[in-house]
């Protein structure tokens, strides 16, 4: 017999979490489906060396609750993965969430009931839950790219993917270590592998800009003053393009004098991190405006490598700062310096095959005790479409996604009613603060639920005609920007045969949050409600 429930969440991440806080709230019944073991999501799953977060403590923390806010004190201003980790647990504790999460299910197929209007979902066990809505917080980069080399099994040493990183203690002393990747995970982890290990190789097929973290520890001054106005941090954050606060210098970056240009680049090089490209508000809009930061960013690698051949190959390309999403570092470059680390242009000397021993270059073998992927994810879709979900008349969420994502809001899909995604494809999702705006989107179902049952609606369904025209406005928003000029996985160009469609919204939060309400005023028009 199917559990009834008036809700099914699947994934027990941030968003996953929130959702079954915010719907117990409003007096519904709710469980969160979980494939692993504990919860935390990405979180519980990257615990690589060096995986911390690039968004601010205080900023990357729920907002729900003042109590939380409050009780809770960030050690640092860029949380480590274990104190995130530890964060999403007291959660789960502290507001007794743990009896509707249920780990080691992972959902096999969702079916939506055309007769009652509800879903059906089905685990790999066998279990079935029948709920009226179906909420899908499964994360955007929680599905690892498969990479694979021939001969790889013919490896003697240990190959470990960043994304899955096992539980047991790596230890890397006396081994030579590669890295095959430099994305967020190969930048975070270079430096502190490198400090360990007898030798760190890292495999690099594209270059890309990293700003410098400016990680510190929270002061007991900084966590006082923080909290003392955290309502009106959360307004700015709300406020702000990005949700991460910062508001960005509204004159174009090319209209500004040199030097005082170059001032406040230095500023934010120093500062901001991942803020870096909200210091003038044109950076990702305007190519000249870009070659500014760029050409900055530029010479600020260049100042911390030695070696010009090495300087040569980290260099990022002829393609602007930000398109391809970039990296926040603690020590990625001076990694370079060290006498035990080495830098491998695959772009030059693709990777042919694992050897017994290691890898095999189109120059070299190389020896290795320990590989390490961090090839990164099959970004937004991957674990939307895990799942076997049938909509209306049967209809496959990959079938009727094998030409790209397609929504109203990055919330709603046409002839899935009742199914509703968080910080998907279609919203400003991996362009944003993603625990903000999964927040601010869980808020805004909850209202939407409330103004269903209010009114004895049952079915909740995205518009054709809203759908059509909020693809359009996403692709016109994204058209403004640089974005469509390089190849990254904004554009699902990280998966050979990927649709390339540019998937977030990068009209931004506040731009977006806008859109939400006057949807809610209007009567949610662009939703037909039964
Ligand atoms: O993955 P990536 P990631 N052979 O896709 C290379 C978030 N994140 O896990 O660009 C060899 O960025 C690939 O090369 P190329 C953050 O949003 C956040 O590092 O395809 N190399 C690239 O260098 C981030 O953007 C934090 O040419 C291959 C790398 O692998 C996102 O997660 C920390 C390859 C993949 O980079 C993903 O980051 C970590 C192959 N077959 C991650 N396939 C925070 O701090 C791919 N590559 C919050």
């Amino acid at each position: 017999m199917p559990t009834l429930v008036d809700a099914v969440i699947v994934g027990a991440g941030f968003a996953g979490l929130r959702s079954l806080h915010t719907l117990r709230a409003i007096g519904l019944s709710a469980v969160v489906l979980e494939a692993s073991d504990g919860v935390g999501g990405v979180w519980y799953h990257n615990q690589y060396p060096g995986a911390r977060c690039d968004v601010e403590s205080f900023d990357y923390s729920y907002r729900f609750s003042p109590e939380l806010e409050q009780e809770w004190r960030w050690s640092e201003r860029y949380a480590t993965q274990p104190e995130i980790l530890r964060y999403i647990n007291h959660v789960a504790d502290r507001f007794d969430l743990r009896r509707d999460i249920r780990l080691d299910t992972r959902v096999a197929s969702a079916r939506f009931n055309e007769d009652s209007s509800r879903w059906i979902v089905t685990a790999e066990d066998g279990r079935v839950w029948d709920a009226e809505r179906l909420i899908l917080a499964v994360g955007q980069l929680s599905t690892p790219k498969d990479t694979s080399y021939p001969g790889q099994d013919s490896f003697a040493g240990r190959i470990i993917s960043s994304a899955r990183w096992p539980k047991d203690h790596v230890d890397f002393a006396g081994k030579r270590v590669a890295i095959i990747g430099t994305g967020s995970s190969g930048v975070q982890m270079t430096p502190v592998i490198a400090a360990q290990a007898a030798q760190l190789t890292v495999f690099q097929r594209t270059a890309n800009y990293s700003i410098p973290a400016a990680n510190a520890p929270v002061s007991d001054e900084e966590d006082a003053a923080v909290k003392a106005r955290y309502a009106e941090r959360r307004e700015a954050a709300r406020n702000s393009p990005s949700g991460l606060g910062f508001v960005p210098d509204t004159r174009a970056a090319i209209d500004v004098p040199e030097d005082e240009r170059n001032a406040a680049y230095e500023a934010a090089w120093h500062r901001l991190g991942f803020g870096f490209a909200l210091t003038f508000k044109d950076i990702l809009l305007n190519a000249d405006s870009n070659a500014t930061a760029s050409a900055f960013i530029k010479r600020k690698i260049a100042e911390q490598v030695d070696d010009p051949a090495v300087l040569a190959t980290l260099t990022p390309g002829d393609f602007p700062f930000g398109t391809r999403r970039p990296s926040v570092d603690s020590g990625y470059f001076q990694a370079f310096n060290r006498d035990n680390v080495r830098l491998v242009d695959i772009s030059k000397t693709p990777i042919e095959r694992f050897t017994a021993d290691g890898i095999r270059t189109t120059a070299e073998d190389f020896a290795f005790d320990i590989v390490i992927y961090a090839t990164g994810f099959d970004a937004f879709t991957g674990s939307l479409l895990k799942p076997e979900i049938v909509g209306r008349g049967g209809q496959t969420l990959r079938e009727k996604w094998a030409a790209g994502p397609a929504s109203f809001l990055g919330i709603g899909v046409h002839g899935f009613p009742n199914m509703f995604v968080i910080v998907g494809p279609g919203s400003p999702s991996l362009l944003s603060n993603v625990l903000l705006s999964s927040e601010e989107q869980i808020d805004w179902l909850a209202a939407l639920f409330t103004h269903a049952r209010d009114r004895g609606i049952t079915e909740i369904e995205a518009t054709e005609t809203a759908e059509r025209d909020w693809v359009a406005h996403v692709n016109e928003r994204a058209e403004e920007t640089l974005y469509l000029k390089t190849p990254s996985y904004y554009l699902g160009a990280e998966m050979p045969g990927k649709p390339r469609v540019f998937m977030p919204y990068s009209g931004g939060v506040r731009g977006y949050r806008r859109i939400l309400e006057r949807t809610a005023a209007s009567g949610y028009e662009g939703f037909a409600l039964r």
